[in-house]
């Protein structure tokens, strides 16, 4: 019902303060006590949003990895995908106006005569202050006429399905459109299920793997997810899910983010049984990355998004040349990995290996850069994070290959039907909107599965550089400018040379960025032995400040 009124009343009683608000690389993320204006706000931009294309956008309320103490909003575009620049211009504008009336005109200028209905699907975390800052966002869209779907307490990724889904237009041709939350999980399992139907090596499910669900969001749906699984075939692989939400503090020494940054298994809180940490897996607080771990001797092996990057590419480009060896008349794909400057260097030499030099990008830091590099440069495009974030994304060309082959193959029986199978049921059990640790875990163990690989085979195929991360605090870290993906500093320009020359003496690689979510610059530093990557990250935290 739309209600100025109410709006205005919104607005009134939720002013923003004195702090600048930026929308980072993932959303506004803040205390969650200064969030409520912020709320209103990302309500009116999402309408706007809705209105200016016409289809359905959507809303996530979540900090992510974040204690706590934070909450945060993001936005998604109609193609399921993270808002694109032009519309975080926007709502920047919108967060940090304070004059009512001049926020009132800048709607009216978005105001079309059609009489389409703006459409919000809305999802939020586990976060205690989460449902209360939902609603000021719902408040405020329905006041401007908004209809809402509100998916309740769901991962980042599954938001970013429903949008997807919901937008038809968006949607790839080979996959079935599955807009609400079951739909989610039937195409996730299913699709598990129809890729490990493709091999026929006996191999053993029993062991489970075990899932850090880093006391949030995904760990009910993980456990759906589960059900899902077990419902289609008792004998597909047990995913044993702990860390429940308020069994321990929201990823705090658990989840992706602790595991990876700190190098050490999880407290699994919930944990009565001693249990196996030979295959596992932690999420964040949102669901919306993933790496894998395993202990022996008391040592921690840690497989990140790199080795996950490694796994896929390595598994897309054999069951690609094997369809190939049986269908030589088809047109070559681009098959391709985008990764960032912080991809661990000894990945980056096997995945050239694997795919070649041209196969390989490296882009800025943060989802959406790299899955718009993953986009423009290949029909098939892998993209991690060192830190969990990634996906897959099939584009036209690779569609067209596989209608193609099915023409070329129907009804033989030889290796390359069967790549086609494999590769045909990709791009549902993959999710194109946005990395999505649910779909990353169930991939991940099917393509174990398929090559018949433990966790330590996968461990061995590289052994990482070691390396070293270290953040500095600065005056203003934008007197830091790099090239474009933030392999080299180009501003102020004597830290390049120097960092140069602190390079050669160890035979190392480091950068140094600006943050996009604090306040700090950060140094990256890799070398041939930990004592050398640690002088180095040293050397250049000193060259920075
Ligand atoms: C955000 C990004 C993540 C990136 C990180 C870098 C998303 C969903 N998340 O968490 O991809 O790695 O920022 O943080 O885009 P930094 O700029 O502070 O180093």
């Amino acid at each position: 019902e739309v209600s100025p009124e109410k709006l205005l009343q919104l607005l009134q009683e939720h002013p923003p303060g004195d702090t600048f608000l930026n929308y980072g690389t993932a959303g506004f993320r803040y205390d969650a006590a200064i969030l409520s204006p912020i709320m209103v706000r990302v309500g009116i931009v999402a309408t706007l949003r809705s209105w200016q294309k016409q289809a359905p956008v959507g809303v996530m309320v979540t900090a992510s990895h974040n204690d706590e103490s934070y909450n945060g909003v993001k936005i998604a575009d109609p193609d399921g995908g993270m808002m694109t620049s032009d519309g975080e211009t926007l709502a920047v504008e919108m967060a940090n106006e304070r004059d009512i009336q001049r926020l009132l005109q800048k709607i009216e200028q978005f105001k079309t005569k059609s009489d389409f209905v703006p459409i919000i699907h809305v999802g939020r975390d586990t976060r205690t202050h989460s449902p209360a800052l939902c609603d000021l966002v719902v408040q405020t869209a329905r006041a401007m006429g908004s209809a809402i779907i509100d998916h309740g307490i769901i991962t980042t990724p599954m938001l970013h399905h429903a949008v997807l889904h919901g937008n038809r237009e968006y949607l790839p041709l080979l996959i079935p459109p599955r807009p609400d939350v079951t739909g989610y999980f039937s195409l996730l399992a299913q699709s598990y299920h129809a890729l490990l139907a493709t091999s026929h090596t006996a191999r053993d499910r029993r062991a489970p793997l075990v899932v850090d669900a880093a006391c949030g969001v995904g760990y009910a749906h993980a456990q759906t997810l589960h059900q899902a699984i077990q419902d289609l075939d008792p004998t597909h692989r047990p995913l044993l899910v702990l860390n429940a939400p308020g069994t321990g503090p929201l990823n705090e020494k658990c989840g992706s983010e602790h595991v990876q940054k700190a190098l050490q298994p999880p407290t699994f809180y919930d944990a009565t049984a001693d249990l196996s940490t030979q295959y596992c897996a932690s999420l964040d607080g949102d669901a919306d990355r993933i790496v894998f771990f395993n202990v022996r001797d008391d040592q921690m092996r840690l497989q990140d998004g790199d080795k996950i990057a490694c796994l896929l590419c390595r598994f897309l480009q054999a069951e690609y040349q094997a369809l190939q060896a049986d269908a030589p008349s088809l047109p070559p794909i681009r098959l391709g990995v985008v990764q960032t400057a912080y991809a661990n260097g000894a990945s980056t030499h096997y995945l050239e290996q694997v795919l070649g030099p041209e196969g390989i990008v490296i882009a800025k830091t943060g989802v959406k850069y790299v899955h718009h590099a993953a986009a423009e440069h290949f029909d098939v495009g892998v993209y991690f994070e060192a830190n969990g974030h990634g996906t897959v994304l099939f584009g036209p060309a690779f569609y067209e290959c596989m209608a193609q082959a099915d023409t070329v193959l129907r009804g033989k029986r030889c290796r390359g039907s069967v790549a086609l199978q494999r590769l045909s049921v990709l791009p549902a059990l993959v999710n194109q909107a946005v990395g999505d640790a649910l779909s990353d875990l169930l991939l991940v163990d099917a393509i174990l599965q398929i090559q018949g690989w433990s966790p330590p085979d996968w461990d061995a195929i590289y052994t990482d550089l070691p390396s070293r991360q270290a953040k500095v605090l600065v005056k203003d870290r934008n007197i830091i400018q790099t090239n474009e993906n933030e392999t080299k500093c180009l501003s102020p320009v004597q830290v390049q040379e120097e960092l140069e020359i602190a390079m050669a003496e160890v035979k190392g690689r480091a950068f140094i960025r600006p943050s996009g979510t604090e306040d700090v610059v950060r140094v990256y530093a890799e070398a041939p032995t930990r004592a050398l990557a640690n002088q180095l990250a040293t050397k250049a935290a000193e060259i920075v400040f």
